[in-house]
């Protein structure tokens, strides 16, 4: 270490040190680390958020986020004890090529993780989307696209094995009605239903230790699609398969009522013995025409922050729960969803909004 990076570092722990009560209250939003999420969430519970980055983003007119933002990285480390790759380990990114891989990024994330004592969310392994060309218009047969996705899985998790907390192996694999998506998504496609067990075998050879996930969105209540995935994950633990987790993606809107079942939902999943967590939270609403939110949408948004939280924190496996995206400069919401927007629990300018207040108070609460 230099000297002088010495010197700050003796300056910022004898500060640190001294007890922060007098001024506090003048403290700017982002400083202290005791005004924070993760200061407020109880032991062993994991407030986290996606890394942006790729994805949408590299539509937008800024540079990457995670890489060039520096205040945003500041956020991202002082408010999270979670992170999970939003694009950057999609095939698309991490498998650019048959016979190359692209860690860089994905690397970074890691690191950045370790450096700031966060847990990290691996994203994702058998999806119907953001899968490379040469994956996707590649004249490959069964056997070799079997092969293909073993080699991925296991280079991929085997790289980052002892280091991923909970890996989504595979990901919305059903559709709204509870059916499996065997159009859209090429393994199950080209080597029927029977592949997922593999990739949740393979996935636990190459790291033991990671717990592994069904991720999906609208299985927040109880529903055709969430009970597919009831009735598979039950076979698939009764034949030895190492399924750990369900996970509901939490991407909400003000335009739809709350599901109130959501609790209930996941107690289920729990009394299978498995882990569950909520992994995309944000509350997207329509905008009024000034593209301001008015009080009461922000107050509502706050309420369901408040009450995935909530459902969350009251079932005893539920201990992850990560929010996509933390501030509106990078959310993906407007750029899909025309008119909507404000999804996140900051502003532009990560100023806080009532939804941050109500998950931090929430969080508090149960410490
Ligand atoms: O936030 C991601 C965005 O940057 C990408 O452009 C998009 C492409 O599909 O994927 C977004 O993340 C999705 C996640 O991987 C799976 N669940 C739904 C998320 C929002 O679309």
């Amino acid at each position: 270490m230099k000297p002088a990076r010495l010197i700050m570092t003796l300056f910022t722990a004898v500060t640190l040190s001294v007890p922060l009560a007098s001024t506090a209250s003048a403290a700017p939003e982002t400083d202290g680390h005791h005004h924070t999420l993760r200061w407020a969430a109880p032991k062993g519970f994991h407030i986290g958020s996606a890394v942006a980055g790729g994805g949408h983003h590299e539509e937008q007119p800024y540079p990457d986020p995670f890489t060039s933002d520096r205040p945003y990285r500041r956020v991202l480390a002082a408010e999270f004890s979670s992170v999970s790759p939003e694009n950057q380990m999609k095939w698309e990114y991490i498998h650019p090529e048959r016979n190359r891989y692209n860690f860089g990024t994905a690397d970074a994330i890691v690191r950045f993780a370790k450096q700031n004592r966060q847990v990290v969310r691996g994203h994702t392994l058998l999806w119907h989307s953001q899968n490379p060309e040469w994956l996707e218009q590649g004249k490959f047969t069964a056997d070799e696209l079997r092969a293909i996705l073993r080699e991925h899985i296991k280079t991929v998790v085997g790289r980052y094995a002892g280091r991923i907390q909970q890996w989504d192996v595979a990901n919305e694999i059903f559709t709204d009605s509870g059916a499996l998506r065997t159009t859209e998504n090429i393994w199950i496609r080209e080597l029927g239903p029977g592949i997922v067990a593999d990739a949740f075998r393979w996935a636990h050879q190459a790291d033991p230790k990671a717990k592994l996930f069904f991720n999906d969105y609208n299985v927040e209540s109880v529903n055709a699609k969430s009970d597919a995935y009831y009735a598979l994950i039950k076979d698939l633990r009764a034949a030895g398969v190492p399924v750990h987790g369900f996970s509901a993606q939490g991407h909400l809107s003000l335009d739809y009522g709350f599901p109130d079942d959501l609790e209930r939902n996941l107690k289920r999943f729990a009394s299978l013995g498995l882990e569950t967590a909520m992994t995309e939270v944000d509350v997207r609403m329509t905008l009024p025409a000034s593209g301001v939110p008015t009080e009461a949408q922000l107050r509502q948004q706050a309420d369901y922050y408040q009450r995935m939280l909530t459902a969350c924190l009251n079932v005893r496996t539920c201990r992850s729960f990560t929010i996509w995206g933390f501030t509106d400069k990078y959310s993906w919401v407007p750029v899909f969803f025309q008119g909507q927007g404000a999804a996140t629990v900051m502003w532009n300018d990560y100023t806080r909004k009532p939804a941050y207040h109500a998950l931090r108070s929430t969080l508090a609460g149960r410490r």
